[in-house]
């Protein structure tokens, strides 16, 4: 969790305070390579700040609360040390993404009881970008798992969780029965699976994958969560009254995920026009729903400040897609590199906090907004790296291309944390099950939920 963020008016009065000390700034040139990495290089030292993987009585990869985060911070130090070259942190990086790998799943048993498939999802895209960077193999240290087959065992036990007894298939959000939201299907998973399946597609040329893909993909179409005419992107839908119903939360992770599995599926099929469309209508919306002067926003939580851990990632995740999207499909790089500029010179300017760099929450701010945590460092890195897309486009590569990642399709099969064969829940196992998520507030959309029915 982040500092509660300041009373109002003590808050002005720092935020005053901070700007007139403008000694300590990140000051970014978008156009000069060197400052790009310097600015990288800045929010990755504060954002490692807040690891303690490494250190005596701490567990590699682990934030107890809050595991998922493990692996957005991984993601933004893969994309940190494969476009600045600076591989300070790469030990913590191979060591945490290992330790947390489960049986070649990420379903460590520490935490496998109340993880949701989008927890899981994220480290799988974790090992997917690890693969498709060319941070070498570990498997020649140990007995480590390559990241290739990593990824493909998270998509392996996923995919024998597709459950078509409610709303003729999907994912749901949570794995176990006991979790609330059990009994929900949502984007960020349904497209979580669909953007691993497609870079997994492109990265072994399998059609096995693509398959997958595209069936996910017709699913999401098919139930409120997508659409292919409006490309409305929803956040979830609920199994109990058979997908009938749309809870449309406007969230940029949504429809990042979508928006990078489709670019993946355009550049796998050589260019079809059916993912390109699917491309250009997300992008569309992308922007039309997050941009606040051609400044990524998360709109429904930045302008009121109550964005959680979770969502303050939300951008950064969606910057380093954008990133990614404009390299598969070349012909979104105009339109998407000068939003990643101007969202990056703000979050530059955000970053002048505590005399030492601390970056806010609201970029569009262009100035210290006085939220500090590692969320915020996540974020700006992530921000900062995907500009590097102007001087380095040699990324992602797949196995014919350069990537080396061995291969292990039947990684994860024999995963059995699945519990979609419904057993008849009492009332009585109901009440238990409130109870249980309550005590676990494990997944993360369920902390998001809270807060913002909590208020
Ligand atoms: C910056 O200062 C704040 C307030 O003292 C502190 O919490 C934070 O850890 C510092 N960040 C770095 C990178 O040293
Ligand atoms: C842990 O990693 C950090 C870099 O993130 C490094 O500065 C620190 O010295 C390491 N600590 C130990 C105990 O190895
Ligand atoms: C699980 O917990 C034990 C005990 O705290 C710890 O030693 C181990 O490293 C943890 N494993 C993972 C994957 O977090
Ligand atoms: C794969 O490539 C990386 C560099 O990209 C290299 O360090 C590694 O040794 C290679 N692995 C194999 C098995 O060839
Ligand atoms: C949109 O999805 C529907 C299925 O819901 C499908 O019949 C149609 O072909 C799709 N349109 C495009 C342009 O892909
Ligand atoms: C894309 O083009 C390459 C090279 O011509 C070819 O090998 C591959 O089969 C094509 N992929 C698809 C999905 O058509
Ligand atoms: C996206 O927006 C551009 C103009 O902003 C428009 O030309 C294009 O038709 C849109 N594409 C889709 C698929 O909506
Ligand atoms: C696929 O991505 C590569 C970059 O990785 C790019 O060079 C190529 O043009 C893309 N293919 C298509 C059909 O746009
Ligand atoms: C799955 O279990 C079978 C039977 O024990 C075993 O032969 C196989 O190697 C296992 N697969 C993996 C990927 O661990
Ligand atoms: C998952 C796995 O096998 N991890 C191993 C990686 O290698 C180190 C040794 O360097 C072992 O300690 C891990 O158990």
């Amino acid at each position: 969790m982040h500092l509660p963020h300041p009373w109002p008016v003590l808050k002005g009065l720092l935020v005053t305070l901070l700007l007139s000390n403008a000694v300590y700034a990140i000051d970014l040139d978008i156009s000069d390579e060197q400052s790009i990495k310097d600015a990288a290089s800045t929010s990755a030292y504060a954002m490692m700040t807040y690891y303690k993987g490494n250190e005596t009585g701490h567990i590699p990869g682990a934030f107890a609360s809050k595991w998922w985060e493990g692996a957005a911070l991984f993601l933004a130090l893969l994309q940190y040390w494969h476009f600045t070259g600076d591989t300070t942190y790469n030990d913590n990086l191979r060591v945490g993404l290992e330790w947390q790998a489960g049986d070649d799943d990420y379903m460590p048993t520490n935490y496998s009881s109340y993880i949701g498939n989008d927890d899981q999802m994220f480290w799988g895209l974790a090992a997917m970008t690890a693969a498709e960077l060319k941070f070498a193999d570990a498997t020649d240290v140990g007995d480590n798992y390559s990241w290739l087959s990593l990824a493909q065992g998270v998509f392996n036990s996923q995919i024998k969780r597709w459950d078509s007894t409610t709303c003729d298939g999907g994912l749901r959000w949570q794995i176990w029965t006991y979790e609330s939201g059990y009994t929900m299907k949502n984007s960020i998973s349904n497209g979580g699976l669909f953007q691993l399946a497609a870079r997994l597609a492109r990265y072994t040329e399998t059609d096995t994958y693509a398959n997958w893909a595209e069936k996910i993909w017709d699913w999401s179409v098919s139930s409120p969560l997508l659409s292919n005419s409006t490309w409305n992107v929803a956040d979830s839908t609920e199994t109990t009254n058979d997908c009938a119903t749309q809870g449309n939360d406007q969230w940029s992770y949504n429809y990042g995920t979508y928006l990078m599995g489709a670019a993946y599926m355009y550049n796998y099929t050589n260019g079809s026009s059916v993912w390109l469309e699917a491309v250009d209508g997300l992008l569309n919306k992308t922007f039309e729903h997050f941009l606040n002067d051609d400044i990524l926003e998360e709109k429904l939580c930045e302008p009121t400040e109550v964005c959680n851990d979770n969502e303050i990632l939300f951008k950064g995740l969606v910057s380093s897609w954008l990133s990614f999207t404009a390299l598969l499909v070349p012909s979104t790089y105009d339109t998407i590199l000068p939003v990643l500029q101007t969202s990056g010179q703000a979050a530059a300017k955000s970053c002048t906090g505590h005399d030492n760099n601390t970056c806010g929450v609201r970029w569009y701010k262009s100035a210290y907004d006085g939220w500090i945590g590692m969320e915020e460092e996540i974020s700006a890195t992530n921000i900062f790296v995907a500009n590097m897309i102007a001087f380095d486009t040699s990324a992602p590569v797949t196995s014919s291309t350069g990537g080396n990642s061995t291969s292990d399709p039947t990684a994860g099969e024999n995963d059995t944390s699945t519990s979609t064969t419904e057993s008849a829940i009492t009332t009585g196992d109901k009440a238990g099950a409130g109870i249980l998520t309550v005590v676990f507030v494990s997944s993360w959309v369920g902390l998001m939920t809270w807060t913002i029915l909590g208020g």
